[in-house]
């Protein structure tokens, strides 16, 4: 039992300066999405990753989508108003990971429900 809470501690210190999990755009500490652009061919998936230790959300802004494009946002909300409502749902913790593949070509704004005041916010290029 002693070892096993010795090893605990060392993962923890380990993780101090962020997460290591890999993604195509990463929710880094500092409260922002890198890169804040990224361009992709259509039906491409996108892999979000928080790489911090603060609780994050992906959630595309409404108004902004393609016609043709479906809602997009963690927690399967329908709608940005859903989303902003059930933002519980929607929260990616440290380590974990979101995809969202894109099917219709054009741009996709999207922002993180806590940190948007902070500007953090990023967009999707589908070409
Ligand atoms: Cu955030």
């Amino acid at each position: 039992m002693r070892r096993f809470v010795a090893v605990a501690f060392i993962a923890l210190a380990a993780c101090s300066s962020g997460r290591d999990v890999e993604g195509d755009v990463l929710m880094e500490p500092g409260q922002r999405f890198a890169p804040t652009e990224l361009t992709v061919s259509a039906g491409d998936s996108v892999v979000f990753a928080n790489t911090s230790k603060e609780t994050h959300t992906v959630t595309a802004y409404g108004e902004d989508l393609p016609d043709e494009a479906g809602y997009f946002a963690s927690g399967g909300a329908d709608s940005e108003s859903e989303a902003r409502d059930s933002l519980s749902d929607g929260l990616v913790d440290p380590g974990e990971i979101f995809e969202v593949t894109f099917d219709d070509p054009g741009t996709y704004k999207y922002f993180c429900i806590p940190h948007e005041s902070s500007g953090m916010k990023g967009t999707i290029i589908v070409e």
